[in-house]
């Protein structure tokens, strides 16, 4: 009892000594001074402009504070008081992407990135520097203290990706927006938006406009865990339009965060093929659907699928149509995404059809190839050069190794790690996405109280993962650019499920991301995140509770 009372009275001397700070991710570098100082951001404080183009940034700042405390800053581009939040740059002459120092002492706050995205990125630290005041906002602090504190940071990876599929299930331009505010607020910079399925195709194709017309609908969706217990009978559908995608990228790039749009091909095509069948080997065929699951509707003719899975319905390998379609759907696609990227899925393709098709036979001996497989590797070829040719780098899944990678291409390790290791081992560059522990549509508890599609990713998990797999050497771990969580979305049909999927366990994606390795800690981490919560609640997000951050240990 006694031990308990003296740690006690220990650990309130130190909170008097050094003020808590959260800061997810964690930094490379925090020091505080011994001494509890403060500096008060209040109405009065300014934020002054001493490097040019951060007038974005200013707003952002300015924002958050309207939003959560109610206040904004006047925008200065010079002042010599000391009650001020200073914005600039440093090391200009050998800049780190996203690198920033954070100094608050007498002299007010002082923000300098090495570029835009680290002042950006300094902005996101000042937010977690400041009071959160309790969810219901019923006390809104007019003077915000934040501790003296010295800061310098930099992330780990340079490729820090979360995923969307809004195609199993569609999700508005504004939470999609939202969605990247989330990534943003942790420094996570790719969205890798997965736009098109067999279940909805969700860009709008000027040339192709039935892509969306008729491939951005279905008559109706299975019910609970595949096969289901029925069908919902529901038309469902929806697709964005080529404005509503500017106005998401320009979005994201505000955020400094880039958008990799993913078209899939030559698999996972059955909405394009609903919308014209020509693209199939055997346009005449009906789409096969699983019996086990319940149909809606019309079950003759090519249709958009209503249930989840793998079909043999892709993309024909063998008429030359096919390529000038996903040419032309490229065209229209590449000016819509200044990113370097351009992701074309090859995941997940069955072999059956292109089997018994005359074209994709004709196709295989005229370009001596040896199976199906290497036809696969000639189809994810023939697009990575139109993409070479138009100055975007081609990614795909792991399946793009079979049948001989693409000579440019860079692999999203899924399946495991393997596919990444492969690819590592040929100097390709890599993205791991492993289903353990980054596959966000898994379960975070053993006991969901609503459907998911199975697997077991707890937040401990994806804390604990390490993006660089042991079997790299060195020089061949420089190949992993980063990882990526991935939000498939067939057991999330609103937006309430999606946050919960995501939360809380992109707090820990974004430390495995940002974080230098030898700075994570778990323990440490368990301490930051129940500030973190009260952020989330702050900003009305629905996470998941299955871990108790405020639980005695
Ligand atoms: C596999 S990951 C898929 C998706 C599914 C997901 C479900 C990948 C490249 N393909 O089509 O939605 O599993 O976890």
């Amino acid at each position: 009892m006694r031990i308990t009372i003296s740690l006690l009275g220990l650990l309130l001397m130190c909170s008097v000594i050094r003020a808590q700070v959260s800061i997810i991710p964690q930094p490379v570098s925090v020091k505080q001074p011994r001494i509890n100082a403060k500096f008060s951001i209040t109405p009065a404080t300014v934020i002054v402009l001493e490097g040019s183009n951060l007038q974005k940034t200013a707003a952002f700042l300015n924002e958050y504070l309207q939003q959560i405390y109610l206040f904004k800053l006047k925008v200065v581009n010079n002042s010599t008081s000391a009650n001020a939040i200073r914005l600039n740059y440093e090391r200009l002459d050998k800049p780190i992407e996203g690198a920033y120092v954070l100094t608050v002492n007498n002299k007010g706050a002082y923000i300098a990135g090495d570029n835009e995205t680290g002042v950006f990125y300094g902005v996101q630290t000042l937010f977690q520097l400041l009071p959160v005041p309790d969810a219901q906002l019923k006390m809104r602090p007019g003077k915000l203290g934040i501790p003296y504190i010295s800061i310098e940071d930099e992330p780990r990876f340079e490729y820090r990706g979360v995923h969307l599929d809004v195609s199993r299930h569609f999700f508005p331009v504004s939470f999609v927006k939202k969605y990247i505010d989330y990534l943003a607020f942790h420094k996570l910079n790719v969205f890798h938006w997965h736009l098109t399925d067999d279940q909805g195709w969700r860009i709008e194709i000027k040339k192709y406009p039935l892509l969306t017309t008729v491939g951005g609908f279905r008559n109706g969706t299975i019910i609970g865990r595949f096969p289901g217990t029925g069908n919902d009978n529901m038309r469902y559908g929806g697709f964005y339009t080529q404005e509503e995608v500017k106005e998401v990228v320009q979005y994201a790039a505000d955020r400094h965060i880039t958008v990799l749009p993913e078209i899939e091909m030559p698999g996972h095509a059955s909405a394009a093929i609903a919308a014209y069948p020509q693209l199939s080997c055997f346009p005449d065929e009906s789409t096969k659907h699983n019996p086990r699951a319940a149909w809606s509707g019309d079950s003759t003719g090519k249709q958009v699928q209503q249930t989840w899975g793998v079909f043999d319905d892709v993309f024909c390998a063998g008429k030359d149509n096919t390529f000038q379609f996903m040419q032309d759907v490229l065209d229209e696609v590449i000016p819509l995404f200044p990113g370097k990227y351009l992701h074309v899925g090859g995941d997940e393709c069955p072999k059956n059809n292109w089997k018994r098709c005359p074209n994709c036979q004709q196709r295989i001996k005229e370009n001596n190839l040896k199976d199906e497989h290497e036809l696969q590797s000639y189809f994810i070829q023939r697009m990575e050069k139109y993409l070479n040719s138009k100055g975007k780098i081609l990614i795909g899944w792991d399946e793009i190794l079979e049948g001989g990678l693409a000579p440019n291409a860079m692999v999203m390790s899924w399946r495991g790690e393997q596919g990444g290791i492969a690819a590592a081992k040929e100097k390709h560059n890599v993205i791991m996405t492993p289903g353990t522990p980054v596959y966000f549509d898994h379960s975070q508890t053993k006991q969901e109280d609503s459907v998911t599609i199975g697997g077991y990713n707890p937040i401990e998990k994806v804390y604990a993962y390490e993006p660089v797999p042991k079997e790299l050497s060195a020089e061949e771990s420089k190949y992993v650019l980063g990882a990526q969580a991935n939000m498939w979305t067939e057991y999330m049909s609103n937006t309430q499920k999606v946050e919960y999927m995501l939360f809380p366990r992109i707090s820990a994606l974004s430390e495995v991301l940002w974080t230098p390795k030898d700075k994570k800690n778990w323990d440490d981490f368990v301490i930051r995140m129940k500030t973190q919560v009260k952020r989330y609640e702050l900003m009305g997000i629905n996470y998941s509770k299955a871990f108790n951050f405020s639980a005695p240990k």
